[in-house]
């Protein structure tokens, strides 16, 4: 572990000169991207930050104030087992490869790169947030996720200048020059286009949008590529902070929602400066259906191979399923075809995107029931709902489609548009929420749209100064 070397790392970069100069010439271009697309007016500010100081299970994490800039991004990989096996497709059973197959070469660059470009993706679409925090402990959890996002780039980087050599190297470098929701230089994947811009959304993304990271980077920790899998083993231990943010984040929003239900049942909530149900539902909504498209195609060649060549497995292959080579078995779902469903039946691999769509679905599924508890637990009868995997899709089988919100096909124009209306957020909508989103914080207060966590960071109070700003306004 060297963990004071320029670049911490446990991957002992000082024994591989060149690899380390590589990393090192990228390593301003980093940090000058950092401060000019991650969070804009707080690089001065001491963060009571959690930093990766190794991969034990026990005290990985070293809690102090730290400035952004000064944050200790580094390269950590899990351990594993010298003789692992493949664990699964066509190479199942034959040693893990430390090195990359010719022949995969391209195919695992790909995914890597998709990976990695998530990454600072989401730091630039969450970078003007901090300015409008309903709280301190909100906004030490932004930049949380926001420092470890950019961690989980240097993860990717990391694997693209040790393994790929100069087009490596020349990717390492594009993921700094593409921009979120830029038109000449997007993001690889939708989702990562779209503007973040008040806190609900940062709720939701951090629920919905990392969720897709979990089952995504879950999948990728299955790999016969060993580097891919120990480094992937390793983020996912970061990530849950990320969905503990947004999971409990919606959990607070709804909470304060019908509490201000009960405190005044015949008046609107707006009129009390809350979010009423009705809104969450629509963010919902939104934000899972491009969570759903991040899956891919319900049908992709992709996948299969993927699969067949042991670099992406499914969502705990190993413990989950005997069957690792899954051949021979077929998947019947519908699609959407000239402008009418129909059931299309195609070799299980090919329809491994919706296996793991289908996982992130129910853990979503779940999240959504434990707000509903929330609801019940405070008095309230109404409910959150999931909307139908067919509604809003811009990717796969029913991309196109004017399926409504429950699934049906909605043939009449006007229809469909009034749907749409009614279950995704209108400028309406996002005028009234941005309306909310004023900055709380001195510690111990909560903006009064959400209601405050159960506890604080590492045991600190609920008013903790987890911020602490070098002068007013920075
Ligand atoms: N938007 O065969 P298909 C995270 C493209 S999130 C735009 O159907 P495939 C994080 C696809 O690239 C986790 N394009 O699907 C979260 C392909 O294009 P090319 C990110 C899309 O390839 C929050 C074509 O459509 N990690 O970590 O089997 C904060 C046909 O593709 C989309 C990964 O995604 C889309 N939504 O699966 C921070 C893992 N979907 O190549 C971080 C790595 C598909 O023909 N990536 N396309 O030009 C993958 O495993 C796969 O690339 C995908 C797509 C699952 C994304």
């Amino acid at each position: 572990m060297s963990l004071y070397d320029s670049i911490p790392n446990n991957v002992d970069l000082a024994s591989d000169e060149k690899l380390k100069r590589a990393l090192e010439r990228w390593q301003p271009e980093f940090k000058k991207w950092w401060l000019e697309m991650g969070p804009e007016g707080f690089q001065g500010d001491d963060v009571y930050l959690r930093t990766a100081i190794s991969v034990d299970s026990s005290g990985w994490a070293h809690f102090d104030y730290v400035k952004m800039p000064d944050y200790r991004w580094g390269i950590f990989l899990a351990g594993d087992p010298e003789d692992r096996k493949v664990g699964f497709g066509d190479v199942a059973d034959q040693r893990m490869f430390e090195e990359v197959p010719g022949e995969f070469r391209n195919m695992l660059r790909r995914l890597i790169v998709t990976q990695g470009d998530t990454e600072p993706a989401s730091v630039e679409q969450q970078r003007r947030l901090g300015k409008t925090a309903p709280s301190l402990y909100d906004l030490r959890n932004l930049f949380q996720v926001n420092v470890e996002e950019g961690r989980h780039l240097w993860a990717m980087v990391y694997l693209l200048h040790k393994y790929f050599g100069r087009d490596g190297r020349e990717e390492a470098e594009e993921m700094l020059a593409r921009r979120a929701g830029d038109p000449d230089k997007p993001r690889i994947l939708q989702a990562f286009n779209n503007p973040c811009e008040d806190w609900l959304s940062f709720f939701m993304f951090t629920m919905f949008i990392d969720r897709d990271g979990k089952f995504q980077l879950a999948s990728l920790a299955e790999s016969g590529f060993g580097p891919m899998r120990r480094t992937c083993r390793f983020m996912l231990t970061e990530e849950a902070h990320h969905l503990f943010v947004g999971e409990t984040g919606v959990g607070r929003v709804v909470r304060k929602t019908a509490q201000l239900m009960k405190q005044a049942p015949n008046e609107e909530v707006e009129t009390r400066g809350g979010i009423p149900l009705r809104l969450i539902n629509k963010w919902i909504n939104y934000w899972v259906t491009y969570g759903m498209d991040l899956f891919g195609g319900e049908i992709s060649s992709n996948a299969a191979d993927a699969f067949a060549a042991g670099l992406k497995g499914r969502y705990r292959e190993e413990d989950k399923y005997t069957d690792h080579v899954a051949l021979g078995e077929t998947v019947t779902f519908e699609v959407f075809e000239d402008g009418k469903l129909t059931s299309k039946t195609v070799p299980y691999r090919n329809a491994l995107n919706e296996v793991l769509r289908e996982e992130y679905i129910r853990d979503c599924e779940r999240a959504v029931n434990s707000w509903n508890k929330i609801l019940a637990d405070e008095g309230v009868t109404e409910r959150l709902a999931m909307p139908s995997r067919r509604f809003h899709r811009h990717v796969g089988a029913y991309a196109g489609g004017t399926f409504g919100v429950d699934g049906r096909l909605i043939l009449d124009a006007a229809e469909y548009e009034a749907e749409k209306k009614k279950h995704l957020p209108t400028p309406e909508d996002h005028a009234y929420v941005q309306s909310l989103m004023k900055p709380c914080v001195k510690p111990g207060e909560y903006a009064g749209w959400l209601a405050p966590p159960n506890k604080g960071i590492n045991g600190r109070g609920l008013d903790f100064q987890y911020v602490r700003f070098a002068h007013v306004g920075s």
